[in-house]
């Protein structure tokens, strides 16, 4: 048996539900087992010590693997232990997650590893859980899939963003891309990320503010997409539509546009149904090329999110700004989106911050009370 401590990045959180998944039937049978260990270290829980490990019970693990279809969730005993067996061979992410209360406020402990598991042997693993403030512009939300297989209907995908900060922060000049999908060796080691299509919100610099907790709609296009196709969102009032001057693009005049700055691109703000990278940067610099690629340099990099059906799929997006792959399992027209599991989560690996929902939830979180849907 051999042990590895992970250290994971985590964050504080408001508390709603944890959309984790249900167990799903594992078609490679397997003989490994995964043991995992969730501790505390801050001195929080009655009987603990500062810097002690503390073994958490009642905490939701997660185990999602990263090279075949398959989720199991189970929950820490007295031990603080939880135990999956009849694993297949392959690389694993494990995510654990409890909520606590705290009068009226809740505090959310995640953590996240990945570890290896090859045949008969039982791999053990300690996360610690922590809790982690951030104050930052996010990607909450990327619905791609498309609603309808029936009409091919994929025009209602939109971007949502998220102020998880306590100031009203600025989406002046804010750049959303679809990046390029294809597969760079050399990807680690450069400087830049590279866009196919690139969108940008011009402004004064305070002309377009998002208030803190706010989530914010960037439809491909702002109209109501029910009238096409009825499992579809109706994206009317969407905050943002990305627009396209050159091309047969529709402008809801009500709705303000990003808009296209690559001069040779003429399509919409379209992105993969099943792979892809989405990412947001400041737009304070970038340069395209002759092949209408845009490079931006990635200290302007706000987020970025890669999703992928396939978990096994080579990556597309540095592992500097995302690690791993949301929306695995998603599959086309299925009007399911991937969101934060938590609001403002964001540890730069979307196999961890992100969960696959159905249906779509723009302009809210997928925890929000009915009231806030106002879409
Ligand atoms: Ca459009
Ligand atoms: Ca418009
Ligand atoms: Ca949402």
């Amino acid at each position: 048996m051999r042990t590895k401590r992970i250290f994971a990045i985590v964050l504080a959180a408001a508390a709603l539900a944890a959309g984790c998944g249900k167990e799903r039937p594992d078609r490679l049978d397997g003989t490994g087992t995964i043991v995992v260990a969730v501790t505390d270290t801050s001195g929080f829980f009655p009987g603990s010590v500062l810097g002690e490990p503390f073994f958490m019970d009642s905490v939701e693990v997660s185990v999602q693997s990263r090279t075949h279809m398959f989720t199991a969730s189970r929950m820490t005993g007295e031990t603080g232990v939880a135990v999956f067996e009849e694993l297949a061979s392959g690389t694993y992410s494990v995510f654990v997650r409890r909520e606590v209360s705290v009068g009226p406020n809740k505090i959310v402990f995640t953590g996240f590893g990945d570890l290896g598991l090859s045949g008969e042997e039982t791999v053990s693993d300690t996360i610690l859980a922590k809790t982690v403030a951030v104050s930052n512009l996010m990607i909450n939300e990327v619905f791609y899939a498309g609603s309808c297989a029936s009409s091919y209907y994929f025009y209602d995908q939109y971007v949502e963003l998220y102020n998880a900060s306590n100031d009203t922060l600025y989406l002046d000049n804010v750049i959303l891309t679809r990046q390029l999908g294809t597969i760079d060796p050399d990807m680690e080691i450069k400087d830049y990320v590279r866009a196919i299509y690139a969108f940008q919100l011009q402004g004064t610099g305070r002309q377009w503010p998002i208030a803190p907790g706010r989530y914010v709609v960037v439809a491909a296009d702002a109209v109501n997409h029910r009238v096409y196709c009825a499992n579809s969102p109706d994206l009317s009032k969407a905050d943002y539509e990305c627009f396209n001057a050159q091309g047969n693009d529709y402008d809801n005049l009500q709705v303000p546009n990003f808009e296209s700055i690559i001069p040779g691109r003429t399509t919409d703000y379209l992105i993969n149904l099943v792979h892809n990278a989405v990412v947001i940067a400041t737009g304070e610099e970038y340069t395209i090329d002759e092949n209408n690629y845009m490079f931006l340099p990635i200290y302007t990099v706000i987020d970025g999110v890669e999703y992928s059906a396939n978990p096994a799929a080579a990556k597309e997006l540095t592992v500097r700004v995302d690690a791993g792959f949301a929306g695995v399992g998603v599959t086309r027209y299925s009007a399911t989106s991937v969101e934060r599991r938590e609001p403002g989560l964001d540890t730069n690996n979307s196999t961890f911050d992100f969960v696959n929902i159905s249906p779509m939830t723009p302009g809210y979180f997928h925890g929000s009370p009915a009231w806030m849907r106002w879409r």
